[in-house]
């Protein structure tokens, strides 16, 4: 009986060709390193010119993410995940460093989200950092680029700053905004209290659209988009990475893991970077389209 409701189930989507009877593609992460060493890590953030990741160190010893405690730290890996610099840039008492989070790459710079201050370190040691004019924040957390401006989140402000070199500007953003990314000239941010994911307005005139998940979420930190319009997102408390389908209504599990905070995307080499802020570790994973 039930191989003939299978078989007749079968023809009827051989004759209706719908599609909910189509075979389904659907994102696959497999582990390939795990570095560890880290010290709190939040962020990890690719530089697409070289495959280089960068991580962010917070280094805290209370817990307390946001000390202005002069410890903190970046480090660098290789395309694919081998160490190259466990401690590329060190906290200085003339430089200091503090709970490093939120990074982007823009004209050769580093741009690091750090509390209160934005501050740029040279890809290229020796050269000079672009000046630009940071904003008076109060807990800056992730930075993003879209090739013109560099942005940063303020999670207790609710607003993102544009940065360029005429100054800053705001941009309406959630409350407790978090991540933040661009695709194809589109910005897009998570919420950390809202538990939602927002198509924000670069212009700063738009208020933020909600996709309408927060039913899926509980603290949203890290967002990042494949080129084929797939979002990916980390819930950190609910220790999972997830993949929003580009019509922002499916949510599929696509790694469960501790803590996972700001991940990073080699969209070229179809990398993805996770760090796990408790587990002082950098998840690194292979992602593939799989017939479902
Ligand atoms: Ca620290
Ligand atoms: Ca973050």
């Amino acid at each position: 009986m039930q191989q003939n409701v299978w078989r007749m189930a079968l023809i009827v989507c051989a004759l209706v060709a719908g599609p909910g009877c189509a075979v389904q593609e659907v994102w696959v992460a497999r582990q390939t390193a795990v570095i560890s060493q880290m010290k709190g890590p939040e962020c990890a953030c690719v530089d697409p010119k070289s495959g280089g990741v960068y991580v962010s160190n917070m280094d805290t010893a209370t817990q307390d993410y946001w000390a202005d405690d002069g410890a903190g730290s970046i480090s660098v890996l290789r395309p694919r995940g081998a160490p190259f610099a466990m401690r590329w840039k060190e906290s200085k008492p003339e430089a200091p460093l503090h709970s490093p989070k939120g990074m982007c790459v823009f004209e050769g710079v580093l741009y690091v989200a750090d509390n209160t201050r934005v501050v740029g370190y040279p890809v290229i040691e020796d050269s000079e950092p672009a000046k630009l004019m940071g904003p008076a924040g109060r807990r800056l957390n992730d930075m993003a680029t879209d090739g013109v401006a560099v942005y940063v989140s303020d999670t207790l402000a609710g607003v993102v700053y544009r940065m360029d070199g005429q100054g800053v500007t705001r941009i309406k953003a959630p409350k407790g905004v978090n991540g933040i990314t661009f695709f194809k000239g589109k910005m897009f941010a998570v919420s950390w209290t809202q538990h939602d994911v927002y198509e924000l307005d670069p212009t700063g005139k738009g208020d933020p659209v909600p996709f309408g998940l927060a039913l899926h979420f509980r603290t949203l930190d890290g967002i990042e988009v494949l080129d084929d319009g797939t979002f990916i997102v980390s819930d950190l408390t609910g220790d999972r990475v997830v993949t929003i389908s580009p019509d922002r209504k499916t949510v599929r599990t696509l790694i469960d893991l501790k803590t996972p905070a700001d991940i990073g995307l080699d969209v070229a080499r179809r990398l993805l970077y996770v760090p796990q802020v408790e587990e002082n570790c950098v998840a690194v994973y292979r992602l593939t389209q799989e017939k479902q």
